[in-house]
């Protein structure tokens, strides 16, 4: 056991929502129009959704918010006080719900809050190991750059040594995933995003291509990689092709080489790491799978990947231990209810 606390250390901006998680089925899918598995923005047309979830399935409401989910599984990890996360919210009940779950799992949260919208939702829609994400974002859609440039708001990002930011974020405020970038470009600290999505390269290209020159890690699945390759014609469906070349993209900060990492569900995960001759090295890390009845439900299986990675990274780990980190705290998550973790906390051992 550690008794040394951390100094927030790592920073994570995105949307903060609540999710309401049911067990659904195909005839509910169609009716609102959703794929087994995705993540979607919500139209007037799933807006019943929600209510949908919570009178006929049965639905909880558990934290979401993909990088809220990541920060809270960096902190699973890290010594006490290590993670702030920041985004928006409403002045309302669910708003307070997820104040409390993050307060309980160790996250400083840093909430701007919106005197207007209520607090974002997803609706989760469960069948069997796959999960469609619907979300309304309301207040999560309100971030602002003045927040984060507030005097004691920023203090924190100066303290910050790693961001994290969700490409989730890109829909919201770019404003202030570059003030981010920026920050860490101009002090050699690291700045880690994620795809988030498929929708994100595809609907959100030129939103993400602006940020693109200052990842100095990023983060995604195989079927981000591949909306990627498409979104930007890289005329390839091969992921190794796909994360090098958006490992040799430019890049700001030219102290730190770029690393792509890739998850593929129960493939192995692969990690580029460019090289300052401009060639890169290509990892592949296997993932240890557990019994499929061991599993509850997949959501926040990736978000959960991320938290386990940062969470090596902030500790200085090789790139090989911090995937196995993130590759351990997905299988815990998987076998918990939406995006949580188990208690009493477990350590992480090398598998
Ligand atoms: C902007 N969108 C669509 C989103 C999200 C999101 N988090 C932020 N922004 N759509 C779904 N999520 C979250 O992803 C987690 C699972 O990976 C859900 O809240 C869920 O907890």
């Amino acid at each position: 056991m550690t008794s040394t606390k951390g100094n927030f250390e790592l920073l994570c901006l995105e949307n903060p929502l609540l999710d309401i998680q049911g067990v659904g089925d195909e005839k509910l899918l169609e009716k609102y129009e959703l794929k087994a598995n995705d993540a979607i923005l919500a139209e007037e047309k799933h807006m019943g959704l929600y209510e949908d979830l919570i009178q006929n399935h049965d639905a909880k409401l558990i934290a979401g918010g993909a990088a809220q989910n990541t920060a809270r599984g960096a902190q699973y990890i890290l010594p006490a006080d290590s993670v702030v996360y920041i985004g928006c919210i409403g002045k309302d009940q669910y708003g307070q719900t997820l104040r409390d779950i993050c307060a309980k799992a160790g996250v400083r949260t840093e909430y701007r809050i919106d005197e207007e919208q209520p607090t974002g939702r997803c609706g989760v829609v469960i069948t069997g190991h796959n999960r469609s994400l619907c979300t309304d974002l309301a207040a999560a859609n309100c971030y602002k750059l003045d927040h984060l440039k507030s005097p004691e708001i920023w203090k924190l990002a100066e303290n910050a040594k790693v961001f994290y930011v969700g490409g989730f974020h890109l829909t919201v405020c770019v404003p202030a995933i570059l003030a981010l970038a920026e920050e860490a470009a101009a002090k050699n600290k690291l700045f880690i995003m994620n795809l988030s999505a498929p929708f994100i390269p595809q609907f959100f290209k030129d939103q993400l291509d602006q940020v693109a020159p200052y990842w100095d890690i990023l983060i995604g699945n195989e079927t981000e990689a591949l909306a990627y390759a498409e979104s930007h014609n890289l005329g390839t469906t091969d992921i190794k092709e796909i994360a090098t070349a958006i490992a040799k993209l430019p890049k700001k900060n030219t102290q730190t080489p770029r690393k792509v990492i890739i998850t593929q569900g129960l493939e192995d995960t692969i990690a580029v790491v460019a090289k300052p001759d401009g060639s890169v090295e290509i990892k592949e890390v296997p993932v240890h799978a557990i019994e499929k009845e061991k599993i509850n439900d997949t959501n926040g299986a990736g978000d959960a990947f991320a938290g386990g990675f940062v969470a090596g990274i902030v500790q200085g780990k090789p790139l090989e231990t911090a995937i196995d980190m993130g590759q351990w705290l997905a299988r815990l998550s998987i076998q918990e209810l939406g995006p949580s973790f188990p208690y009493p906390v477990q350590t992480y051992t090398s598998s």
